[in-house]
């Protein structure tokens, strides 16, 4: 049905310009976007001066994103082989009633388990929690998402250490350490601007990088650690604060359990056992903890980096630990407990957690194996939850109730320990996404059914056998609440017209709830309904919200700890876990060392370092970006390029026991020498039906990491992606790849 727009019949070009929150990354910039009879034609910066730094140029390649002449616009139906990339276009109502009726067939032979997800959740961002709520009245647990290797898995040990999430008191805070994390300009530019006003207000800063990265060029102190040792320095800094009594004994003695405990592991890693680990001077280390510990609120803002090594669960509660006897938790200058935003209804709250069954909520993959961010643990939680927050099931940042990546696509791989066969991919370019891409490769080969919803053509998608267009941020209206993260509302509203058959992933799970017979649970007719649901408490609908604001900030409030305790099982901090303990880990935090370098594997490789732009493995195919950087990169030291024989901007191979990858080289007097950055997420979208999958198993780092047991963190199952041993010699550019071309647009 096309509506007819009396300006457009009168010849009057429409225009509109409304507030958004920009998807292109997962910092949520708050934006204005400006259409045209429904196109985008800009989007630019926000009209309140404190937010107006907040954009980035990805951000401003909305039009070219949004208006991709290669945006996915109508259903596409899977005609020949998996992966073949040939395709029937179907109606949406068609593409529905077929994926309901085979997925039914899965669920019928197999069980509910044998249906998984993946999504990430802050693109597609309009789920609502109903992606959770389809799957808990359907009985499967099987939801898993990028979240599971950043800060969805730092939220949920954070939980079980110290009942919520901390967020720093960026405007308050007098120092600040960064591990790993280098915000810059044009990568979650609203953090690299919080941080150069701290800088700018005097605040002092510690960077712990292999690398002079751009955040290290500007510190007080730069650590420059080997990959993948945080833990042990995160130790050492433990023992010189817990030695020398910086820490806040009033704070530790009224609210923390463990400590003498912790005192006795952190005495097992003196200074110079930590300087050998790390390959950094004692005295400078020491030199960083007294900084870290003397200075009047002090933050450690979340980093993405120990969300991913072999000893994750511990660096992460290690950062916890630090923040707690310092008494930095909840405090001005330190770490805030934002608790929920009492106007708006939690995502969990819609997810309905308690319709699944807990016979099938104990089938999740990694429940029993690697129960950290599992339901496992989110069970134990749940009396305490209620008593400080309010609500049982609180899903902070996606990550609280989630099965483990790496179990899924095992089991969707080899049926062990069960089969799953129906597979979902929703704004997430799954193949490439998680560790062992070869095995996801297996995974999805032996799907039944993969569904993907996306904007564009990615790999994993040529692998499914229904694509549904998504729609993006500047066709839909949704209030954002940064999953829990912060209490903040901020205001999204549709300006553009999304393509006919385009669906919101809100539409998505509603309309396939109704196909498959449950949709009296899904009573929603739009999406502004379910925001108005969502804003019952407030007294307001979505409509008088943006009518009135394009924001609501709850004031902050300090200390709350100390009328609700926090929401652990003691009611305290814990030091030492009494939940870890339990279920039968270390309750202490350890360092894990990995896996050796060796005459055959002599570098160590780290995945990251973000390019400016592109998000993850997205916008490969956006020229204005694209020709930004049109290759990837290795980073390496000019001894060791001298040593391989490597020459700068030639060809590579990087080979690691599991899998080797061809990018160009950099050479770069700012990595440690013995180390190699290797970029995550790159794909060669203009190869599409020259080279097989467009190039994904080229120059992707998702093909050089394994995820057996002897190299997953014990507690979570998070692969290490931070420090793994490999090889690099000169190579030839690969087959198809002497010329790079830049995207098409
Ligand atoms: N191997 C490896 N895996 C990693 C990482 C790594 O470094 N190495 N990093 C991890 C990290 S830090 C993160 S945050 C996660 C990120 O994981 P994700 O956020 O899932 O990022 P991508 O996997 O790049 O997938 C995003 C996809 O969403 C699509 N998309 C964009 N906007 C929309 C939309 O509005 N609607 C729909 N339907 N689709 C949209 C894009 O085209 C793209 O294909 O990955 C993690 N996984
Ligand atoms: N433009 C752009 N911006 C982005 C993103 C993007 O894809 N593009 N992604 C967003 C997302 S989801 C994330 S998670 C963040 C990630 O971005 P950042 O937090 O900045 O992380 P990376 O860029 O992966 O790596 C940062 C630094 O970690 C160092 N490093 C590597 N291994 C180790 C280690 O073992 N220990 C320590 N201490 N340091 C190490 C590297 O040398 C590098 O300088 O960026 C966000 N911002
Ligand atoms: S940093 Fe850039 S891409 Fe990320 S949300 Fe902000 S404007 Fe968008
Ligand atoms: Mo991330």
């Amino acid at each position: 049905m096309t509506m007819t727009d009396p300006a457009r019949s009168a010849g009057k070009t429409k225009t509109r310009t409304g507030y958004s929150v920009c998807t292109i990354c997962d910092i949520g910039c708050q934006l204005r976007t400006t259409t045209e009879d429904g196109v985008v034609k800009k989007v630019e910066q926000h009209d309140n001066p404190l937010l107006a730094k907040n954009i980035c140029y990805k951000g401003t390649a909305a039009p070219q994103i949004h208006n991709h002449p290669e945006r996915l616009r109508v259903p596409l139906k899977r005609m020949g082989e998996r992966g073949a990339d040939q395709w029937e276009e179907i109606s949406y109502q068609q593409a529905i009633e077929e994926i309901a009726e085979r997925l039914q067939t899965v669920v019928d032979t197999h069980g509910p388990e044998a249906f998984g997800v993946s999504t990430s959740g802050w693109n597609t961002q309009t789920t609502h929690g109903l992606d959770r709520r389809f799957m808990n009245l359907l009985g499967s647990p099987n939801w898993t998402s990028g979240v599971s290797l950043c800060a969805g898995n730092t939220a949920a040990v954070s939980r079980l250490t110290y009942g919520w999430y901390t967020l720093p008191d960026f405007d308050n805070t007098k120092c600040f350490v960064l591990l790993g994390h280098n915000p810059r300009k044009h990568s979650w530019t609203p953090i690299y601007n919080r941080l150069d006003s701290a800088r700018a207000r005097g605040a002092t800063s510690i960077v712990v990088d292999p690398r002079l990265s751009e955040q290290a060029e500007k510190a007080t102190i730069h650590l420059q650690i080997k990959a993948g040792t945080d833990a042990a320095l995160l130790l050492g800094w433990v023992k010189v604060i817990i030695d020398e009594k910086l820490y806040d004994e009033k704070f530790v003695e009224e609210w923390c359990v463990g400590f003498e405990d912790l005192k006795r592991r952190a005495d097992d890693y003196p200074l110079d056992r930590v300087a050998e680990i790390c390959g950094v001077d004692a005295d400078l280390i020491a030199r960083a903890a007294r900084m870290y510990a003397e200075a009047d609120g002090a933050a450690i803002p979340w980093t993405p980096i120990t969300d991913m090594q072999l000893d994750s669960t511990s660096s992460i509660r290690l950062q916890c630990i630090l923040r707690a006897i310092t008494g930095n938790v909840d405090a001005v200058g330190g770490e805030r407990f934002f608790g929920l935003n009492p106007g708006y209804r939690t995502e969990s709250e819609l997810q309905l957690h308690d319709e699944i069954s807990p016979e099938q909520r104990a089938k999740q993959l990694g429940y029993s194996t690697h129960p950290a961010y599992t339901y496992r643990t989110a069970e134990i939680l749940r009396p305490h939850m209620k008593k400080v927050w309010g609500h049982e099931w609180i899903d902070m940042v996606m990550g609280c109730h989630m099965a483990n990546p790496s179990e899924l696509f095992r089991a969707m791989a080899d049926g062990d320990p069960y089969p799953v066969k129906a597979f979902f991919t929703l704004g997430n370019n799954s193949l490439m996404s998680y560790p062992n891409q070869h095995q996801i490769l297996r995974a999805m080969l032996n799907q039944d059914l993969i569904v993907a919803h996306e904007i564009f053509m990615t790999p994993t998608a040529m692998l499914a056998d229904y694509v549904m267009p998504g729609d993006v941020f500047s066709e839909r209206n949704h209030i954002a609440d940064s999953w829990a993260w912060t209490s903040n509302l901020t205001l999204n509203e549709a300006v553009a017209t999304a393509p006919e058959e385009a669906s919101s992933s809100f539409r998505f799970w509603t309309d396939l709830a109704h196909a498959m017979g449950f949709g009296d649970r899904f009573p929603w007719n739009s999406l502004e309904e379910v925001i108005d649901y969502r804003l019952e408490p407030s007294g307001t609908t979505f409509e008088e919200f943006r009518a009135e604001k394009y924001m609501d900030v709850q004031p902050p409030k300090y200390r709350k700890y100390r009328k609700t305790g926090f929401a652990t099982p003691s009611g305290k901090v814990e030091l030492s876990s009494s939940i870890l303990g339990d279920l039968g880990f270390d309750p202490l935090p350890y360092h894990r060392p990995a896996p050796a370098t060796s005459d055959e594997f002599p570098y160590r490789v780290f995945s990251g370092v973000r390019e400016d732009p592109f998000f993850q493995t997205g916008q490969r195919n956006i020229g204005v970006l694209r020709r930004r950087v049109p290759a990837p990169h290795f980073f390496v030291h000019p001894d060791d390029a001298a040593a391989e024989g490597l020459v700068d901007e030639e060809w590579a191979l990087l080979e690691t026991a599991h899998g080797e990858v061809r990018m160009k080289v950099s050479i770069q007097d700012s990595i440690r020498q013995g180390h190699i950055r290797v970029p995550h997420g790159w794909w060669y979208p203009e190869t599409r039906g020259e080279v097989d999958l467009a190039g994904a198993f080229v120059s992707s780092d998702a093909v050089l990491t394994v995820d057996t047991d002897d190299v997953l963190d014990y507690e979570q199952g998070i692969p290490h992606f931070k420090g793994y041993p490999g090889r690099i010699s000169p190579c030839d550019a690969p087959e198809g790849m002497s010329s790079i071309t830049l995207g098409t647009e």
